[in-house]
């Protein structure tokens, strides 16, 4: 059975504390079960990460890569939280490990501040999921489970 990473970035361990007309009600707990139960429909094993650190976050997409190498990886749901719109280093990582990245945003960014609107996983990764709520995650493992275009 393959594995389907999900790998969240800053601040999103602070999710339905705060902010609920951006980000929902929902709990990072909530959202871990909605994708468990994602992945069981699937058929993926699943692996739920959150990290306040850009370098834990490169750290894990590393080891994505050795994973896809080794053939257990069915690929990586990324919500790098405001590294989206920062980070080289994430860009750099998910480049140099090949490993299939779905970026994913609770929020529609673009309908959000300027700031927002760019992101360096983007160009890497193999398509974006934004807007939807916490229920972006379950489209973003089933995404996962479609064969390549
Ligand atoms: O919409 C998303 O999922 C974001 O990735 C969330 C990030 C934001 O910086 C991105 O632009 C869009 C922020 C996550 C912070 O989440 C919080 C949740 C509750 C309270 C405070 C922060």
């Amino acid at each position: 059975m393959q594995t389907a990473l999900v790998l969240n970035g800053p601040n999103l361990n602070l999710l339905g504390s705060r902010e609920p007309a951006v980000y929902g009600a929902q709990t990072l707990a909530d959202v871990e079960a909605l994708c468990r139960a994602a992945c069981a429909a699937h058929g993926f094993a699943l692996d739920f990460r959150q990290s306040n650190h850009e370098g834990v976050l490169v750290d894990w997409i590393h080891e994505a890569g050795r994973a896809l190498a080794a053939g257990t990886l069915a690929g990586v749901i990324l919500n790098a939280g405001a590294y989206t719109h920062t980070s080289v280093a994430l860009h750099d990582a998910i480049k140099g490990t090949g490993v299939a990245v779905i970026e994913l945003h609770i929020s529609n960014v673009h309908a959000r501040e300027p700031f927002r609107h760019h992101s360096y996983i983007s160009p890497v990764a193999r398509g974006v999921i934004a807007g939807f709520g916490v229920a972006g995650y379950a489209l973003a493992i089933a995404a996962l489970a479609e064969p390549r275009p």
